[in-house]
């Protein structure tokens, strides 16, 4: 099983609009899709169309928290959230045929320190049976930047595997957990590295300093249309899609964390994990739905990416 931790789950509210927004107007919705949100279930979400049995936990709230857990479980996620004070956010994502996506992300509800120390207690138990473990996004306010590094040390106590993708603070404080794998985009490489990241070159080389400073097996640097790289001891590996037009890309990068760890818990090689994880990123990207993808579109997709040694 996978388990999955989404500290700021949302309700994810897709728009879709007949027509280009106008700010200051009173624009009428062509039609609106409800998903359990935050990276970590659309991690989850993924996960489980590839076959994979996913539990999804994090801190839910209110209303809107036992919505959430419905909507998840409509998913075929488990769900075994920790609830707290307040309602779980909504984060809106407007799809228009003139601007594409646009989303507006709620901060959140704020945690008391006494829920986070008993969330980290709990932990060990949450992830019984789980062969792996991802961790995404943002934290709501209230929850210490060191909270990965916390959560990552049950995990590798208990053996297990674990995939960090979130950025800032939390990633920094983060790699002292020493994870498994991490899945920053080009922006957070430069936000952490404290250097510009422009081109395949740096790209390369941001992979192997990483992959020389900190001891995480595998280091992947996703970069959208462009695939991913992922740099490990067997060497440094690009994964590239064929040329796509993309219909909802809100979500890939979680899809591409999904893949990744249905390939840890399949026990595939860095290279295969690769094209699998590109190849269901990218077909995630054809679907209008976040965290969703057609099957029959990533078997065609995958015939086409193409992964070479750098
Ligand atoms: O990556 C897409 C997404 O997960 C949306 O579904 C929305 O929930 C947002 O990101 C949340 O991002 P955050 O960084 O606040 O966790």
């Amino acid at each position: 099983m996978i388990t999955t931790v989404t500290l700021n789950a949302s309700i994810d509210k897709a728009y879709v609009m007949e027509r280009a927004i106008e700010n200051g107007t009173v624009m009428r919705v062509k039609e609106v899709r409800n998903t359990a949100g935050g990276k970590g279930l659309n991690v989850a979400k993924v996960a489980g169309i590839c076959g994979a049995k996913v539990q999804a936990t994090g801190f839910a709230g209110g209303f809107n928290g036992k919505y959430l857990e419905d909507l998840a479980r409509k998913s075929r996620v488990l769900t075994r959230f920790f609830h707290v004070e307040g309602e779980t956010r909504s984060c809106i994502n407007i799809l228009d045929p003139k601007y594409g996506s646009t989303e507006y992300l709620e901060p959140g509800f704020s945690v008391k320190q006494e829920d986070v120390d008993r969330f980290v207690e709990e932990f060990s138990s949450i992830i019984e049976g789980s062969s792996v473990v991802t961790m995404s996004g943002s934290a709501p306010r209230g929850v210490p930047s060191d909270i990965y590094r916390r959560l990552i040390a049950v995990v590798k106590k208990a053996g297990r595997k674990v995939i960090l993708d979130t950025s800032g603070v939390y990633l920094s404080e983060g790699l002292a957990g020493c994870p498994d794998m991490i899945k920053p985009n080009e922006d957070e490489i430069e936000a952490l590295l404290g250097i510009r990241v422009s081109g395949c070159e740096d790209v390369l080389r941001s992979a192997r300093d990483l992959l020389k400073t900190y001891r995480i097996p595998w280091i992947v640097i996703s970069l959208g249309a462009d695939g991913a790289v992922l740099a490990c001891e067997d060497g440094v590996f690009h994964g590239k899609p064929p040329s796509l037009t993309p219909v909802n890309t809100v979500g890939c990068g979680d899809s591409m964390t999904g893949a990744f760890a249905v390939a840890m818990e399949r026990g595939m090689s860095a290279e295969e994990a690769l094209g699998y994880a590109v190849s269901v990123s990218a077909a995630s990207a054809m679907s209008p739905i976040t965290g969703d993808f057609d099957p029959a579109v990533y078997e065609k997709i995958r015939d086409e990416v193409i992964v070479e040694r750098c």
